[in-house]
This record gives C-alpha cells, sequence and structure tokens, in this order.
C-alpha cells in the first residue's frame, strides 16, 4: 500500500468529510488538514476535539488557486470532497454547483499536476442517471454517463476533467463513484435526518411522490473505509464504485423511520415530487470488493438507522439551529 503522511481534505467539515477526516486519524499516522469554505452545509463543531498535533482546518474556497496551490504542494495526497451536494438545492439555484463542482475540482486538478501530488476525487453513482425499478442491472464502472440533474450533471464534468487530466497530463489520480450516505453530521436537508428531525420536531415526515423512488444506502462509516482502502491501495487512473447492497424505496425508509421511533407507520404525508427525480439508483461494487477486498462492516440498512435515530435523538442542540430555515425553503416549494 502507499502510505501518506499529510492529507489534505477538501470538504473536511461537511457530513462525509468529517466523518472521513476522523477514519483517517483513527487508522492511519497521517496527518490531516481540511480545506472547506465553511458553507452552510458545514458542520465544523464535528471537527473540535480533534488532537492538534495532527489536525488542521484551513477555512478557503477550493476553487481559488491562491489558496489551493501552495496547500496542495504542501501534502502528498489530497482526498477531493468540497461541493455542493444537495440536488434540491441545485433546482433552486444551479451558480454554485457549477463554480465549486467544476471549477473546484478544476482548481485542484491544476494544483496536483504542478506539484505532483496523489489525488483521490470523491464522486457519485448519481453520474450515470437512474435506472428502471425492474431492471437486473445496477451500475458497474462501465455504465455510460447520462446524469439527470444540475447536481449529477456537475459531478459528472467534474470526473469527466479528473480522467482527462490522468491522460492528457499524467496526473496520478482515482476516483470513486458511492452511493447514497447517512450516519452523524448529515445536514437536515437530506432525506434522512430530515424525516428524523420532523418526527423529534413534532412534524410529520415528507415523502416526494408516491415513494416509489430507489435509493442504495451505505453507512457514512463504510464510505470512508472504501476511501482509504483506494487512497492506499487503488490503481492509478481507474475508477471504483461503492456499495453495500442497501436498495430500498423512499417509501419503506419512511416506514422503518417511524417504526424505529415508535410511531404508525402511516404518519407521514406525500408532498410534491422533485422535478427530474431520479427513479433508482442501484450500485455493483464487485471491483471494489474483488481487486481491493473492501466490504461493508454495517449489515442491513434497519440497524445503521436505528444508531442513527439515536445519534439526531441526542444531538438536537446541533441540528435544531438548522431546523427551520430549512424547512421554510422547503414549504416554499410544496415539500
Ligand atoms: P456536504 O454538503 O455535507 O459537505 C460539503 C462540504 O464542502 C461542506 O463542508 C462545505 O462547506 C464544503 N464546500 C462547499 N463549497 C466549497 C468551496 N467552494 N470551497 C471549499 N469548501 C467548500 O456534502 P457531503 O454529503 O459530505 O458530500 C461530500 C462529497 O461526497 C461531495 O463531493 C459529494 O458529491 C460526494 N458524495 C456524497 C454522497 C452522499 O450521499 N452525501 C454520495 C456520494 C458522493
Ligand atoms: O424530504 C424529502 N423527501 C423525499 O422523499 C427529501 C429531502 C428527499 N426525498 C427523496 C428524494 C430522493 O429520492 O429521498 C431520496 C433521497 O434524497 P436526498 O437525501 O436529497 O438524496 P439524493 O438526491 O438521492 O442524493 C444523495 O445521494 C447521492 C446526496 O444528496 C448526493 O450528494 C449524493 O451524490
Amino acid at each position: 500500500p502507499h502510505v501518506h503522511q499529510r492529507i489534505l481534505v477538501t470538504g473536511g467539515a461537511g457530513f462525509i468529510g468529517c466523518n472521513l477526516v476522523r477514519h483517517l486519524l483513527d487508522r492511519t499516522d497521517a496527518s490531516v488538514t481540511v480545506l472547506d469554505k465553511l458553507t452552510y452545509a458545514a458542520t465544523p463543531a464535528a471537527l473540535d476535539d480533534l488532537p492538534e498535533a495532527r489536525f488542521s482546518l484551513v477555512v478557503g474556497d477550493v476553487a481559488d488557486p491562491t489558496v489551493v496551490d501552495p496547500l496542495v504542494a504542501d501534502h502528498d495526497a489530497v482526498v477531493h470532497l468540497a461541493a455542493e451536494s444537495h440536488n434540491d438545492n441545485a433546482l433552486r439555484d444551479p451558480a454554485p454547483f457549477v463554480q465549486t463542482n467544476l471549477v473546484g475540482t478544476f482548481t485542484v486538478l491544476e494544483a496536483v499536476r504542478k506539484a505532483d501530488v496523489r489525488l483521490h476525487h470523491v464522486s457519485t453513482d448519481e453520474v450515470y442517471g437512474d435506472l428502471a425499478l425492474d431492471d437486473p442491472k445496477r451500475f458497474t464502472e462501465d455504465t455510460p454517463y447520462r446524469p439527470s440533474s444540475p447536481y449529477a450533471a456537475s459531478k459528472a464534468g467534474s470526473d469527466h476533467l479528473v480522467r482527462a487530466w490522468v491522460r492528457s497530463f499524467g496526473v496520478r489520480a482515482t476516483i470513486s463513484g458511492c452511493s447514497n450516505n447517512y450516519g452523524p453530521w448529515q445536514h437536515v436537508e437530506k432525506f434522512i435526518p430530515r424525516q428524523i428531525t420532523n418526527i423529534l420536531a413534532g412534524r410529520r415526515p415528507r415523502l416526494y411522490g408516491a415513494g416509489e423512488h430507489v435509493r442504495d444506502w451505505i453507512h457514512v462509516d463504510d464510505h470512508s473505509a472504501a476511501v482509504l482502502t483506494i487512497l492506499e491501495r487503488g490503481r492509478l487512473g481507474e475508477t471504483y464504485l461503492i456499495g453495500a447492497d442497501g436498495e430500498h424505496s423512499n417509501l419503506e425508509v419512511v416506514r422503518m423511520i417511524l417504526r424505529l421511533m415508535g410511531r404508525g407507520e402511516d404518519e407521514f404525508d406525500h408532498v410534491a415530487d422533485r422535478p427530474g427525480h431520479d427513479l433508482r439508483y442501484a450500485v455493483d461494487a464487485g471491483r471494489l470488493r474483488n481487486e481491493l477486498g473492501w466490504l461493508p462492516a454495517y449489515g442491513d440498512l434497519e440497524a445503521g438507522l436505528a444508531r442513527t435515530v439515536a445519534w439526531y435523538t441526542e444531538h438536537q442542540h446541533w441540528w435544531s439551529p438548522e431546523k427551520a430555515a430549512t424547512e421554510a425553503a422547503y414549504a416554499a416549494k410544496g415539500q
């Protein structure tokens, strides 16, 4: 394996980033620097208690080369997560998605090219578009790119930039495409935390449309372990899909949450559907399992959800300041 001593994590104050930083500090001897703009989505509180000798936070924009170039040159690997990440926000205003996800990735690529630093680019299964409910096939690394939404298109474009920099400039990079994550520190705008915190706040869960849409859920710690595996042992230039065979319809997930929280299965509301809503995501992580030996540690979604419900119940002080504004933005769209 390639062992890295100084790892730069862009977007490390976000949901996946803050969980990944803990994983890197626990499982390696590396020191970790986070570069994060601290947008509305950041959760710097999650980084508060990290060891000062091995961790630092730099506040800055990943699309600003005057910040990114010297920082990258001072590290021996970059894990790039900084992005605008929420589909519903992209439907309200796509501009920051193009700026951060495309120009930001371009900026990181130019920096790693100049300094010859190893890059791992964190991407999503949404770049492949969606599948029919009854399609026996799942996404693989060979599935053609067919993004549907502004968010997915910006991530697809960022993947293409990485591949072009690998081929044209010999940049040492890998890409991962992960399915839907859940776990601690996820913003209350996202599906699972929104429903848990709705119930905790005395509101009802909100299901888009009929809820037949399927997502492939993975616990964020399993994602972190996969990213570290690819960073240390992935083949340069390669893409690896990350998923844990966690397909469930949104209706099933809402009912699971209601059950776990002691409510009736039908105590939710149907609300306006998302325009262009992708029907189904499903990931075949065979390459990652077979080539690199990664396996998810979390079993079924229900067990992971029970722990996540407990976490949000204990961290009301963290999420409640964001809750009212998030719900107001949804209400304005009939959601
Ligand atoms: P998030 O929105 O919780 O966090 C994103 C972080 O990036 C925030 O801390 C934010 O402040 C930072 N950021 C945004 N714009 C920035 C900029 N211009 N410069 C510096 N920092 C900036 O997102 P997340 O869910 O943790 O996702 C992280 C990454 O993983 C993204 O690249 C996303 O596309 C990818 N991903 C997410 C999922 C998922 O289910 N959440 C699945 C697959 C891939
Ligand atoms: O209130 C809701 N009700 C609802 O039914 C919300 C917020 C969502 N939904 C539905 C829409 C989706 O079918 O739940 C599903 C999941 O929605 P999100 O949490 O918004 O996730 P999704 O759009 O699938 O994208 C996520 O997975 C891929 C992440 O936000 C992306 O960053 C990642 O790339």
